[in-house]
């Protein structure tokens, strides 16, 4: 079967963009019967940026939650924590010799998150997606489920496994197809439009969390930020309301629903009335989620279970892969 692969970082704060860009689209695939399934806790890439250690292994572990609280079921699919299946760094090595620093400096993700001082950042942080193009390549998975702010790395991954081929003259690893879709695939955050939802922003109203009670999340949609105007009925009126498009494109996410299908329903509305309609479905496709999380977080052990067994059956896949690779490259004893 075709091989999705995909990954979060856990790095504290699954919010609604990770659930709607990511997490809801993993069941999908996953119960869609098409793939083989890996999700991956990317902690790895979470030390990119400093972490507490006990905070790193908490979101580890609450984000395994997660993902089996939002449907991933570890028999279904493979779940695992990135750095228990140690060949995701051996093939990022790899690829740090075949990437080229230019296309690392290009990332628009770097630039961002090393901002004006690029020369305090991490070795890590710039060599970032040749470890996520391993992550993904170790698996010769050929669909990566991501959301939209993901789509240049993804890019970079085919340049990768393509300049390996190249330089190797192998037909190697396969040119790896984004899957972005779906109508929140790019949430926004609730006090700007224009800003992406993110972990990382210091304004906890800005998001919804995985974690938050019902009564947080009824609180943060009746403050998000909305314009005085009702909603349109068609897609095109939301093109220069990014506040407006940004509840829509929610509503639409969490109901399954194309926008131009969620606004011939709501279109017409005023926030007044929308708002509470929103935080309603909100709660009831959030709360179990988070209700789950929670049960499941009183037993760390099952956890840390789940997750040894996911490890082993990865490397049933990674460990020959590597082998191969390190054939291809000329190493010795593959
Ligand atoms: N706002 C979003 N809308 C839709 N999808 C999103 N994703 C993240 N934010 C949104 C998707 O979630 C997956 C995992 O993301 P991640 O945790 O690995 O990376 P991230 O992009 O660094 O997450 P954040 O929240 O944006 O963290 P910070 O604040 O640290 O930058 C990916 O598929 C991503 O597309």
């Amino acid at each position: 079967a075709p091989r999705i692969f995909s990954g979060i970082q856990p790095s504290g704060n699954l919010h609604l963009g990770n659930y709607l860009g990511a997490l809801k689209r993993f069941v999908d695939k996953q119960n869609e019967g098409t793939f083989e399934t890996v999700y991956c806790m990317v902690d790895m890439h979470a030390i990119t940026v400093w972490q507490n250690p006990a905070d790193l292994k908490h979101s580890t572990r609450e984000l395994c939650a997660g993902f089996i609280a939002s449907g991933i079921d570890p028999e279904k699919s493979i779940l695992i924590n990135q750095s228990q299946v140690p060949e995701h760094a051996q093939l990022a090595w790899v690829f740090n010799c075949v990437a080229r620093m230019g296309w690392m400096g290009r990332m628009t993700q770097w630039k961002d998150k090393a901002g004006k001082n690029a020369e305090a950042a991490s070795l890590g942080l710039f060599a970032y997606p040749a470890l996520m193009a391993a992550d993904i390549l170790v698996y010769h998975a050929t669909h990566v489920p991501v959301g939209e702010d993901q789509k240049q790395h993804l890019e970079l991954t085919r340049d990768i496994a393509i300049k390996f081929n190249n330089d190797f003259g192998v037909d190697f690893f396969p040119v790896t197809e984004p899957v972005i879709e779906g109508a929140a695939t790019r949430v926004m955050s609730l006090r700007d439009g224009t800003k992406k939802m993110s972990k990382s922003d210091p304004s906890d109203a800005s998001r919804i969390n995985l974690t938050d009670d019902a009564d947080t999340i009824a609180k943060k949609i009746r403050k998000a930020k909305t314009d005085p105007d009702a909603l349109p009925s068609e897609a095109a009126g939301l093109a220069e309301r990014p506040d407006a498009r940004n509840l829509v494109n929610i509503y639409a996410g969490l109901s399954d629903q194309t926008v131009d299908q969620a606004l011939a329903e709501v279109g017409g509305m005023q926030f007044g009335a929308f708002k509470p309609k929103l935080a309603e479905l909100a709660v009831e496709r959030l709360a179990p989620i988070s209700t789950e999380m929670s049960r499941l977080m009183d037993d760390t052990a099952e956890i840390d279970r789940i997750l040894a067994r996911g490890a082993l059956r990865a490397r049933e896949i990674t460990a020959p892969i590597l082998r191969q690779t390190y054939d291809i490259i000329g190493m010795v004893g593959a």
